[in-house]
């Protein structure tokens, strides 16, 4: 089964992960990693460190004359700002305030530390960059069979928009990885005075995956469950609190007649409406699968929250380091490298999953009925 680990810290020497389970024979091309990498990066409101990195991915193991060759796939991103911090890495005073909303405190219980630092640097969204390399090489192995998987933005803050993106194109050039040009200016501006107050500001990001065959995932137990999966690996991106799959919670207010997606055939089942967002029964019915997560805002406040001292359990202020005032924009990509992995999870499950050859004959021979 396909899966990845990671390791490493948020100001130590480096990230990187481990991808098991891929086939032999994808072609993989560096720069289309390194660019997901740098879109991870990009979206008004990030913070200083983004200044400081410029994430490339050095692929150390499982890839020979561009291809995989059935192995593990281990990269490694250096973080640059590893020379500001490497002399005084083992000398930092500790942290002891910890942050509401951020896995300090709970950190420091479950692991007995008495220093945040030791939470907080396993803890930083940084770790997302190994992230969207497994992603991205998912996403580069799901393009042979023409599926893709996009994410972008529908809110940030208060400001909300129903305007989804046909495609990358019309979104890159956007702040906020958003189709809608006009909410960007609202959206800077929500931006700006969270920023002057010292706040941060969260938001909503959607994940469209096209070109999805029928039958990835199972009803027969839960944990197979496409939908299930789904949503976990949406949950498990940091600050992510919320995660709806088509309608979502729209669904509630609405009758079976009007909402369930109403079945044809010409060369093929489709549906003239898609609430369901590609999946019935915890399995891909072959349209377009859409979910979506919502941001909570950062908890690193330079205003900062009430707090209590761990050491002295004296009431203080959460301690403040530089940080995002909005990582919305990267949360989209950090999505779409999530969705991009379930998808080529499940497929290799249906298709086989050891070299591209066999798996491309066994795609074409699939009855899809
Ligand atoms: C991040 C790197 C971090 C933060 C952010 C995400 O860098 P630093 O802590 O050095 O400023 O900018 O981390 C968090 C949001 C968090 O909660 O830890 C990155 O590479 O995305």
């Amino acid at each position: 089964m396909l899966r990845f680990l990671t390791a490493g810290e948020s100001h130590g020497p480096s990230i990187t992960a481990i991808i098991e389970g891929l086939p032999a024979g994808i072609s993989i091309e560096k720069a289309l990693i390194d660019e997901v990498l740098k879109r991870r990066q990009m979206g008004y409101g990030r913070g200083k460190r983004m200044e400081i990195e410029s994430d490339k991915v050095e692929i150390i193991g499982g890839v020979r004359k561009g291809k995989t060759i059935g192995g593990p796939i281990s990269i490694v991103i250096k973080n640059r700002d590893w020379e500001n911090w490497k002399e005084k890495w083992d000398k930092l005073e500790p942290i002891l305030s910890p942050r509401p909303g951020h896995a300090d405190l709970v950190g420091a219980i479950k692991y007995r530390h008495l220093d945040i630092r030791n939470v907080l640097e396993r803890s930083s969204a940084r770790e997302t960059a190994a992230r969207v390399c497994v992603g991205a090489i998912c996403k580069i192995f799901l393009l042979n069979f023409n599926i893709d998987v996009l994410g972008y933005v529908l809110g940030i803050g208060r400001i909300k928009t129903e305007k989804r993106p046909k495609n990358y194109e019309e979104i890159k050039d956007s702040l906020f990885f958003c189709a809608d040009k006009e909410y960007e200016k609202r959206m800077v501006k929500e931006i700006d005075i969270a920023c002057e107050n010292g706040d941060t500001v969260g938001g909503i990001f959607e994940v469209k995956a096209e070109g999805i065959p029928p039958g990835l995932g199972s009803y027969v137990h839960w944990d197979r469950r496409l939908d299930c999966q789904l949503a976990g690996a949406i949950m498990s991106i940091p600050g992510v609190k919320g995660v709806e799959i088509g309608l979502g919670f729209g669904y509630a207010e609405k009758l079976g007649s009007e909402v369930h997606d109403e079945i044809f055939y010409k060369d093929r089942f489709f549906r003239k409406t898609n609430n369901c967002g590609g999946i019935e029964g915890g399995v891909s019915n072959g349209e377009s699968i859409i979910i979506r997560g919502v941001m909570k805002p950062i908890p690193t406040l330079k205003k900062p929250l009430s707090s209590v001292n761990i050491e002295t359990k004296k009431e203080t202020k959460a301690s403040y380091e530089r940080s995002d005032v909005c990582a919305v924009p990267a949360c989209s990509v950090i999505g779409e490298a999530m969705v991009s992995f379930v998808i080529a999870q499940v497929f290799l499950e249906r298709f086989g999953s050891d070299n591209m050859e066999m798996i491309e004959k066994t795609y074409r021979e699939v009855v899809l009925i």
